[in-house]
């Protein structure tokens, strides 16, 4: 009786504490698509106020074709991701130099394994070993590249570069905004894949099929995320932490719509089924495994893959009702702020998330605590010489590119990298200069406009 209620009381507890601690303004996709927090600017200091949803009716994303609070839309103007771009945004007013939208930098909207956006100036390199560059490129293909040669985090940069490593020296390469990664990844569009200088790193777990957990709370991803889980995966995933009296199970995203695909919890001590889901039974509420070893089971059939799920954990230690590493997200969250351009980012930042797991921990709680820059105010005023020099700038690149293009032709150069990448990431394309120099940061400027007729055409981009 005692142990019972002991247990009812701590699962209401932990209930309580989700239901308020799993914050809209928290993101498990590494777009921001999930984002549903208050930010209604570009930028919490110096950013651009974001129109309201319900008057932006001559674009293509309003409340009058999203009538029922579709994709986040509503009588509000809060960043939103409701094309499926790489990052939450929202419309602005028309600029004259053309712009009606920008990406907002949301600090709360980050997956955890995203450790961030850092400069990358390439002297010395931001991660240091091995690279690939590819015109296939998406996180996961980067990430398990890394993975499989070992390594514990995974960069892209500009749409089509890969760099592994395992420390990254924050006293060389600071963080940067988030919408300075922005670059589409060449291999998917909706993904985010860095930036000119800027690389977007992740934990090379996220993704992976299996691994052992030990730190109190954590998230686990499906096999392959952000891409589609692969067919025929049988993955098996440990959280054993020890002193606890539950593991509690709170699934964020649940896209494994095959009755023949399954996610399974099970007690890891005895192998009974805790709990089974499938495409005929997604997850209602959390889930609650009364043991301090959890066994997390997937496995998917040969046909209809789908985007899988994110599964956040958390320890449940004593009868007292206090938690394993307590969860910072419920902290204040940032809709006072976002209206307050003087406001301090840093809060939100603190409350990103904690993805502390054991190797790894030092290592990601410096990239979560660096204090975000704020991005200044850009294209403004462009001076009349700023106009010579660029027209000067753009002849350079011309010429540059046609001798390269001759010499690659005349040489049979090799200085451009070679793939070796296993069967996975194995699509050996990239030694077209054309890929070098091409600038992904025009795919992604021309997306939207595109989106509004008959989508995005860019012949580059993945369909
Ligand atoms: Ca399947």
């Amino acid at each position: 009786m005692d142990s019972f209620s002991t247990a009812a009381l701590l699962v209401a507890g932990f209930l309580f504490r989700t239901s308020s601690s799993h914050s809209a303004t928290e993101c498990y996709s590494a777009n921001g698509e999930d984002y549903r927090g208050r930010q209604n600017q570009t930028s919490l200091r110096g950013g651009l106020p974001c129109l309201y949803w319900n008057e932006t009716l001559q674009h293509p994303y309003n409340t009058l074709k999203f009538p029922n609070g579709e994709r986040g839309l509503g009588p509000h103007n809060y960043c939103r991701n409701p094309d499926g771009d790489v990052g939450p945004w929202c419309y602005v007013d028309d600029h004259e130099d053309g712009v009606y939208w920008k990406y907002c930098d949301v600090p709360t909207c980050r997956m955890p394994g995203n450790l961030g956006c850092f400069m990358d100036t390439g002297d010395p390199p931001t991660l240091t070993g091995s690279s690939e560059t590819s015109n296939r490129l998406t996180i996961e293909r980067c990430i398990s590249y890394c993975r499989e040669r070992r390594y514990q985090l995974a960069g892209m940069e500009a749409g089509y570069a890969c760099f592994c490593g395992n420390h990254l020296d924050h006293s060389l390469h600071g963080q940067s905004p988030s919408t300075e990664c922005n670059h589409v990844c060449f291999g998917d569009h909706t993904q985010p894949c860095g930036g000119d200088g800027r690389i977007v790193i992740f934990d090379t777990r996220v993704g992976s099929c299996g691994g052992n957990y030990t730190s109190p709370s954590g998230v686990l991803y499906s096999p392959d995320y952000p891409d589609r889980y692969g067919p025929g995966r049988v993955c098996y995933w440990t959280i054993q932490v020890h002193g606890a009296t539950a593991i509690l199970f709170d699934f964020t995203i649940f896209d494994v719509p095959d009755w023949a695909d399954m996610v399974e919890l099970l007690d890891g001590y005895t192998n009974q089924v805790v709990a089974r889901f499938d495409g005929g039974n997604p997850p209602g509420n959390t889930v609650n495994v009364t043991t301090d070893f959890a066994i997390l089971y997937f496995y998917s059939d040969r046909t209809n893959e789908a985007r899988g799920f994110a599964v956040r954990y958390q320890a449940l230690k004593s009868a007292g009702g206090s938690f394993v590493g307590q969860p910072t997200e419920e902290e204040p969250e940032e809709d006072s702020s976002a209206t307050d351009p003087e406001s301090e980012p840093e809060s939100d930042l603190e409350a990103t998330t904690e993805w502390s797991n054991d190797s790894l921990s030092q290592n990601s709680n410096q990239v979560l605590y660096v204090i975000t820059s704020t991005p200044s105010e850009v294209d403004r005023k462009v001076p009349a010489w700023t106009v010579y020099a660029m027209a000067a700038l753009l002849t350079l690149v011309v010429i540059a590119t046609v001798t390269k293009f001759l010499l690659h032709v005349v040489m049979r150069s090799t200085a451009y990298p070679t793939l070796e990448a296993p069967d996975t990431c194995g699509q050996n394309v990239a030694s077209d200069p054309w890929v070098i120099l091409y600038r992904p940061s025009t795919i992604s400027f021309f997306k939207k406009k595109l989106k509004s007729h008959q989508g995005d055409l860019s012949p580059l981009v993945g369909h």
